[in-house]
């Protein structure tokens, strides 16, 4: 029988089947041991096949081919990763101006990551109601830099219910995941997405103004206007793994096209002569909050 994960506590899983039956299984024994750079071989999004016991025990046998993963490093194990989620139509970041800060690091580095893994990625502003004039005219001039390149951004507000029309539209009939860091309002937002649901929310901490991580396990839900949603546990970093340096660039668009205007094939964008990323970064063609993202995470994977 085949289904699909919903939800992954590590050990144990729920898959939900075709025909909507929800199942709790583990993993086959040998299926653990399988040589994988991660840190878990099935990933909530994955359609398994299961099988069952003679007790009537279901167990995960097999994992279907992905169409796409997408991963965050291991938080312990540097060297490993943890697959986030499978079969991604869209992937959202949930950002914020204030409590808590979302930096453009950050963002950059998931819509980076994203590329690199071949799904859409969008930018979601969450708690516009909190902001001031000058805090929104910042989000409004990210979002155009973010729209110029080609990522569809919105500004929303979970709690006042703001703008969700347009963001259902996006992401109807679509599997999309929500990420970002702890206390953006992800789960808040799943929640006024769609009325049936009713997930955990937590407070932001008075002293440190950030989320206390309470969403522990990604989880996939059917939405009522169609599709589903995966709610993530907040992250502090996102970032890629074994990339080359040379590479990184195809992963921020308004660079990919226009690394053939480069004097040299291996350049870097640092200092190199002739840089037509360079060049563009000068006449304001390409935002120097980007490019200061990606100098960021070219020095980081050293
Ligand atoms: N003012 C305002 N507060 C919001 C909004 N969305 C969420 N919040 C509040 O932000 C806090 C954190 O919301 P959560 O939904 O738990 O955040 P989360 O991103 O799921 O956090 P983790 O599960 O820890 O990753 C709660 O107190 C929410 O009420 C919004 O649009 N406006
Ligand atoms: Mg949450
Ligand atoms: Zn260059």
């Amino acid at each position: 029988m085949e289904a699909v994960i919903t939800k992954s506590t590590g050990s144990w899983f729920t898959a939900l089947t075709d025909d909507r039956q929800k199942i709790e299984c583990r993993l086959r024994g040998n299926m653990r041991l399988q040589g994988s750079k991660s840190t878990n071989p099935v990933a909530v999004g994955d359609r398994v096949k299961l099988e069952f016991s003679d007790t009537g025990d279901a167990v995960i046998a097999e994992v279907l081919d992905r169409k796409n993963y997408i991963v965050r490093k291991s938080i312990n194990l540097s060297k490993q990763t943890h697959v986030l989620a499978a079969n991604i139509d869209l992937a959202i970041v949930i950002a914020t101006i204030a409590e808590p800060r979302t930096s453009t690091g950050f963002i950059d580095r998931f819509l980076c990551t994203a590329e690199a893994y071949k799904i859409p990625g969008m930018v979601v502003f969450n708690k516009i109601d909190m902001l001031n004039k000058t805090q929104t005219a910042s989000m409004k001039e990210l979002m155009s830099i973010y729209e110029n390149i080609g990522y569809k951004s919105l500004a929303v507000s979970a709690t006042e219910g703001t703008n969700l029309d347009a963001l259902k539209t996006v992401m109807k009939d679509k599997v999309s995941l929500i990420s970002g860091h702890s206390g953006t309002g992800k789960s808040t937002l799943v929640n006024a997405l769609d009325n049936n649901l009713n997930l955990r929310t937590g407070e932001i901490s008075s002293v440190h103004l950030k989320g206390k991580h309470t969403t522990t396990f990604a989880e996939m839900f059917e939405l009522e206007f169609g599709g589903f949603v995966i709610d993530t546990p907040g992250i502090k970093e996102f970032g890629l793994t074994g990339l080359e340096d040379e590479e990184l660039a195809h992963y921020f668009p308004e660079m990919l096209e226009r690394l053939s205007d480069c004097k040299y094939y291996n350049c870097k964008h640092v200092s190199e002569p002739g840089c037509a990323v360079k060049a563009a970064v000068e006449k304001g063609e390409i935002s120097i909050s980007r490019y200061s993202s990606y100098l960021g995470m070219l020095e980081n994977k050293a």
